[in-house]
């Protein structure tokens, strides 16, 4: 199969609340769709799409949404053009000459695995050897201004069934809420994330956070620092999980190597696609480190795609795949529903979902089409 051409569709989307983190308030995304068309000689055509994680600013990581669409548009997809035979496997290999840009690669290769999927009527979760119809989901809270603010939150997602909570933490906002949601909600999972908000010399403070008895601190330090990490890990008993600093299968056996972290959150547009995402999994799985599923905020098609990566049997940690309405009023695809505090993981082929048409065209603020 060849690709043939490849739309990138801009889209604004209001989140339902403010989230913040220690890297900033986000307020609405603005997002970058692939729509992939592949041709297959005398078999016709299939289209595929995908969602690109990138953040409006590079402050998680070098990505960020406007650099994304150039990388793709200057590199990426000449590249892709270029090829004379694509499949899943041959995709990364072509796009390596280019450094970095995990968000974008991983972005491109799914909407071509999506196209080449639908192609062959088989769904993601299908092929990347996912075993569970259906995957518990935890959810991600913001830093708020007040503890009570926070409890409220905290309080409606416990109602609607999230069967873990993650606080988001920075200094100054850490063990004061913990303690205030351990109060309220007993000992519900619970676990933070920093965003790297911390260095070793808080190390005495983050050592204090043990007494609550949480699933896992995520990215205490700098994405760098695998050795401070360690050395982290064992002046706390708290388990470290990674976000940020592991970019790939590589990066996740050098962290498990030094023993920088027990548990590893994997994100597919963090390690460059989908592929990369299943090798960090068997990777942490052969080493009996846990994983689970991170999010961007994404979309329903970013999120269908990350369903079905939540559905290996390597993930044994609820992930960040909340439902659409903790993010948005009205979503790309039709919404995903949480289900006794379960979303189903979808089984049609490729992702299995596609933007509503009327949504996406209300929603739409540029689109550019590249052909080779
Ligand atoms: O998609 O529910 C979600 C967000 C989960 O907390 C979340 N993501 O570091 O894990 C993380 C953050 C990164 C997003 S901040 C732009
Ligand atoms: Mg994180």
């Amino acid at each position: 199969m060849r690709l043939t051409g490849l739309e990138l569709v801009r889209v604004g989307l209001p989140l339902v609340s403010p989230f913040r983190t220690s890297l900033g308030v986000e307020t609405s995304r603005d997002v970058l769709l692939l729509r992939a068309v592949l041709a297959d000689g005398s078999q016709g055509e299939s289209e595929g799409w995908a969602e690109c994680i990138a953040p409006d600013d590079p402050f998680y990581s070098p990505d960020y949404v406007a650099g994304s669409a150039q990388v793709i548009e200057r590199y990426l997809a000449p590249m892709l053009f270029a090829a004379e035979r694509l499949d899943p496997a041959s995709i990364a290999p072509a796009l390596a000459r280019v450094r970095g840009h995990r968000a974008a690669k991983a972005a491109l290769e799914t909407a071509v695995l999506d196209a080449w999927l639908r192609r062959h009527e088989m769904s993601l979760a299908a092929y990347l050897g996912a075993d569970r119809p259906r995957v518990p989901c935890g959810v991600s809270v913001g830093i708020m201004d007040t503890v009570p603010e926070l409890l409220d939150s905290v309080g409606r997602y416990v109602e609607e069934g999230y069967v873990r909570i993650k606080l988001k933490i920075e200094p100054g906002w850490d063990l004061e809420p913990v303690r205030a949601v351990r109060q309220r909600f007993g000992d519900i999972p619970l676990q933070v994330d920093a965003n790297a908000a911390y260095t070793l010399a808080d190390t005495a403070h983050l050592a204090r956070l043990d007494h609550f008895e949480l699933l896992m601190l995520e990215q205490p330090l700098p994405e760098q620092d695998l050795i401070g990490h360690a050395d982290l890990a064992t002046r706390i008993r708290t388990p470290i999980c990674l976000d940020e600093s592991i970019v790939d299968a590589a990066t996740a056996a050098a962290a498990i190597r030094l023993r920088s972290c027990s548990v590893v959150n994997i994100k597919p547009g963090r390690v460059g696609g989908f592929l990369e995402a299943r090798r960090v999994h068997d990777v942490c799985r052969a080493s009996g480190v846990p994983v689970w599923c991170g999010g961007m905020l994404e979309t329903g098609i970013g999120r269908a795609a990350n369903l079905a990566l939540a559905a290996l049997p390597g993930f044994t940690f609820p992930g960040d795949t909340s439902a659409s309405r903790r993010y948005y009023d009205v979503d790309l695809t039709d919404p995903f529903e949480l289900r006794d505090g379960t979303i189903d993981v979808p089984v049609g082929p490729g992702i299995g979902v596609e933007p509503l048409p009327t949504v996406l065209h209300r929603l739409l603020t540029g689109r550019s089409w590249l052909t080779c």
